[in-house]
């Protein structure tokens, strides 16, 4: 008998920005993804202040899920996906985020990418906002940065709220909000980047900064949740965090305190705001060690209690070691940071695999936080190879995948009220990191190269077949 429930949501993940092209199609104005370039593991994509036209913008094109949702919808559905989990693109809505009236021609774009997953049966689960800021707020307000923000992401929740209501029951506000407490989240996530042109990885860090967009931000969702929770009761509301369990790299105290005090900030610190709905105590001392001083309103410690999430979702790909002693090696080609762990391997990108670590995360945040919990993003990015009989024998995704959900299966039956899964990339996208097309993780291969070319076409890879498999025996068939 399967351990999973039996109304367990078995899918696959994408974000508007990296697979629907139509960047500038029926009024959308451009995101602050429609204005980074590609790149690689080795040259990273810049941030341009303009469209230059010396420069390949991937997101323009993407993956064309615009004009070919149908065809991929069907084959999500032959797979058997109970639920799909996608982003709408605020600047379809809103092009430059400050309109006083949404954009209807967007607004009809997701009925019917709705509709169609409600035809085959697949519940859509919405992130409302997935690194994809209107950049005129960037522009106008340095994003996050200005408290304003909060009013026009309301305005915005309110009108897909009243829209989609009888469609979408499952939604998350921000996609990995803890992405803002690191240098790259000031692209990703804040948009604190007003003025700036140049590789994503050498933004100025500013903290102060940084901090306060981030307390914008759990205002803006709270206020979301809470909107969500009083005029629609059937609305299930949740977080999503990235989750990248981190060991002491010795026993050494002084690592296992440096590892504690990491993971409260870097795991711990958002979702216990949006979970508990409170300023955890650590960050007192943290935030006064680092110079950093929120300007909060009267209602805000009210607001964010009143709107705390249903339910707790996380991505997760590796695990990191912590130390304080010299001269260890670093652990390569992740925003998280942290060091080697010599037990593990990494993949091609240098992420750590480590399914173990899942099933300890599961176990760490069920217990923390005693919610429903899904993992709304886990996968392989992998250079795949369209082999000689026109297939992608994609056996190393099929081991990684089997191995997660392997600990997952020992998560459930250590108690954790695991209700779904949602794999990164179902169908191969534009990586959120590096701007390539090379990185992929789907279980669908797109003719989709980085120079540009490819007929756009789909091809279900050896890992189509496996996850097939997978839900229809509800997770017991790993084979
Ligand atoms: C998460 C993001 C996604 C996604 C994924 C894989 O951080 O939520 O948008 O892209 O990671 O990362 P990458 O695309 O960099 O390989």
């Amino acid at each position: 008998m399967s351990v999973f429930r039996e109304d367990f949501l078995w899918g696959g993940a994408c974000a508007a920005n990296q697979f629907e092209g139509a960047w500038d199609a029926d009024g959308k104005g451009p995101s602050i993804a429609d204005m980074c370039t590609n790149g690689s593991h080795e040259c990273p994509k810049w941030l341009t202040k303009t469209i230059r036209p010396d420069r390949f913008y991937p997101s323009h094109e993407a993956i064309d899920f615009y004009h070919r949702y149908e065809e991929d919808i069907a084959l999500f559905a032959e797979m058997g996906f109970k639920t799909f989990r996608t982003s709408i693109n605020w600047t379809r809505i809103y092009p430059t985020g400050m309109e006083e009236e949404p954009n209807e021609k967007g607004l009809e774009f997701y009925d019917r990418v709705f509709a169609c997953c409600r035809k085959y049966g697949i519940e859509p689960l919405v992130t409302i906002s997935h690194y994809e800021m209107p950049f005129a707020l960037v522009e106008a307000y340095n994003g996050w940065a200005d408290r304003k923000l909060i009013d026009y992401f309301l305005r915005y929740c309110k009108t897909i709220f009243e829209r989609y209501q009888d469609q979408v029951k499952y939604w998350l506000t921000f996609n990995e909000i803890n992405a803002g407490q690191m240098p790259m989240g000031a692209i990703l996530s804040t948009g604190t980047v007003r003025g700036y042109e140049g590789p994503v990885g050498q933004v100025v860090d500013r903290p102060q900064e940084r901090y306060q967009a981030l307390h914008h931000m759990f205002v803006a969702s709270a206020l979301a949740v809470k909107y969500a929770h009083d005029h629609y009761p059937w609305f299930r509301m949740g977080n999503m965090n990235i989750f990248a369990a981190v060991y002491p790299l010795t026993p050494d105290p002084a690592d296992v305190l440096e590892c504690q005090r990491n993971n409260q900030m870097i795991n711990w610190f958002c979702s216990d705001v949006q979970v508990r709905g409170a300023y955890p105590s650590y960050t007192k001392r943290y935030f006064e060690e680092h110079g950093i001083s929120l300007q909060k309103e009267p209602e805000d410690d009210a607001i964010l209690r009143e709107g705390v999430v249903d339910f707790y979702t996380f991505s997760y790909y590796m695990s990191n070691c912590i130390t304080t002693h010299k001269g260890e090696a670093k652990a390569s080609g992740n925003v998280m940071g942290g060091y080697k762990n010599p037990y593990l391997k990494s993949s091609q990108w240098g992420w750590q695999i480590d399914p173990q670590g899942l099933r300890y995360s599961l176990n760490e945040i069920y217990g923390r936080y005693g919610i429903p919990v899904m993992v709304v993003e886990n996968g392989l990015g992998a250079r795949d190879v369209l082999e000689e009989d026109g297939k992608v024998h994609d056996s190393y995704r099929i081991d990684y995948l089997r191995q997660h959900i392997e600990q997952m299966a020992e998560a459930v039956k250590d108690g954790v009220d695991l209700i779904g899964y949602t794999p990164w990339g179902c169908i191969d996208l534009v990586s959120a990191s590096t701007g390539e097309m090379a990185k992929r993780y789907g279980f669908i291969y797109v003719k989709k190269y980085d120079d540009g070319t490819g007929d756009l076409s789909r091809l279900p890879k050896d890992s189509f077949y496996w996850y097939r498999k997978v839900i229809a025996t509800n997770g017991e068939d790993l084979d």
